[in-house]
């Protein structure tokens, strides 16, 4: 792979932008807060129409925003990038983009709840078709193919429960029956995985989590392997209008600097985490592709180049002794999103999977009492203390009168 080193790949998450402003030598790219560009002339004007040269208005282009776009392209080995508002407009977008009536795509289970709600309960209105399945077992895959099936989109690990599924082997599946491979790669990020140099067409990204990494931007990108479906979904998407402003790119851009630095200390403190709970008396399972006991551990190690920093488990007493976890502990913030340089944590069946039916959680694995934790770059130590602290506080007896039932 082609950054197989991690150094080299901070010294390129550094340097990404370097040479972004020609006319003053400014280090940081400047930020074009503009929604429109003059034109020297109208012919200029309308070669600039003809030829999607140059820029034009900022829906369609902007120089900060082709900045952070040429940027993930080169972190993640594609050849393009659109950036979108939020990662949820990458999302759908690439499904706008790549499907139409009559089409069928397969898609992993468990991921995040509305990627794949917005498909099951709204693309269905279009007469697109959709099957969301164990990804992790190929087999399974294939038995859900169908003539129509044009995308296999995944989302590995998944979100919550960190199920692996095999990049490689989707892209060899998907390429058989001439489909495309799109692979969501949010949660170990370019440093991490590159599904692109593992056969996959399209990776999307959610930059709300480790790219901006600061919880203070929302933000998404879809990059491709080739020019071509590059060029095909600007042309959806930026007709679409869900694209980035100028700002937003900024930011996310100032926090692809740390990236790998980010990523890399949030994992060193996951593992120690994840070992520390795996061991804990009130733990009952923990989910991690860091630890031997993840089902998919040895899938992770050749995939990827880390187990990331994201952490699900289960303890002792269930849902009720969650609850008491969740609202002892104080370092983490109790907030959705992940990824970010501080700690979070969150109750996936109440929170982020809660538009998915009890039946469709319990299908995809995500049981009532799943805790997922996102470790962030605190001192270690500090991390672990707390957390310790909030599990003195749940017993492992379970329910006690009056406390938290099952949502
Ligand atoms: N893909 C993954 C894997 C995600 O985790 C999320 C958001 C998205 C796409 C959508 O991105 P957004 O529009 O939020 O930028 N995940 C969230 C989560 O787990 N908690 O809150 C949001």
């Amino acid at each position: 792979m082609e950054h197989d080193n991690p150094h080299a790949f901070n010294t390129l998450c550094i340097h990404v932008d370097e040479g972004a402003d020609e006319q003053f030598g400014a280090v940081s790219t400047p930020i074009f807060q503009t929604s429109t560009f003059r034109f020297p002339s109208v012919e200029e004007g309308a070669a600039r129409f003809a030829s999607g040269k140059g820029y034009i208005y900022t829906r369609l282009k902007n120089p900060t925003v082709s900045q952070l776009e040429q940027a993930l392209a080169r972190l993640e080995g594609g050849t393009a990038c659109t950036a979108a508002a939020t990662g949820m407009a990458a999302v759908s977008g690439l499904y706008f983009t790549f499907l139409g009536a009559g089409d069928h795509m397969v898609g992993t289970d468990c991921m995040y709840g509305p990627s794949r709600l917005i498909m099951e309960r709204e693309f269905t209105r279009f007469g697109v078709q959709s099957d969301f399945v164990d990804t992790s077992d190929p087999a399974v895959v294939e038995r859900h193919w169908k003539e129509n099936t044009k995308l296999l989109y995944i989302e590995t690990p998944a979100n919550p429960t960190l199920k692996i599924t095999d990049i490689a082997a989707c892209a060899a599946l998907a390429h058989r029956h001439g489909a495309l491979l799109a692979v969501d790669n949010t949660f170990l990020s370019p440093v991490l995985q590159n599904p692109i140099a593992l056969g996959a067409d399209i990776v999307i990204h959610s930059l709300t989590k480790h790219i901006n990494g600061h919880s203070d931007v929302v933000g998404g990108a879809v990059i491709t392997k080739d020019p071509a479906l590059g060029a095909r979904h600007r042309k959806v998407f930026t007709t679409f209008g869900g694209t980035m402003d100028p700002h937003q790119a900024w930011l996310v851009l100032r926090g692809v600097k740390s990236l790998s630095l980010r990523v890399l200390k949030a994992q060193e403190n996951a593992i120690r985490v994840a070992e520390f709970l795996a061991e804990h008396p009130r733990v009952e399972s923990v989910y991690y592709p860091g630890l031997k006991s993840h089902p998919q551990y040895e899938l992770a190690r050749r995939q990827a180049k880390g187990p990331g920093s994201i952490i699900a488990f289960v303890l002792k007493g269930g849902y009720s002794a969650g609850v008491r976890l969740l609202n002892g502990v104080k370092l983490p913030a109790l907030a959705v999103s992940l990824g970010g340089i501080e700690s979070l944590i969150q109750h996936p069946a109440s929170m982020t999977h809660s538009g998915m039916t009890p039946q469709e959680r319990s299908d995809a694995g995500i049981s009532e009492g799943l805790v997922r934790l996102s470790v962030g770059c605190e001192d270690l130590a500090d991390i672990l203390e707390d957390l310790k602290a909030g599990l003195a506080q749940c017993g492992a007896e379970g329910h006690r009168a009056g406390e938290a039932r099952e949502p």
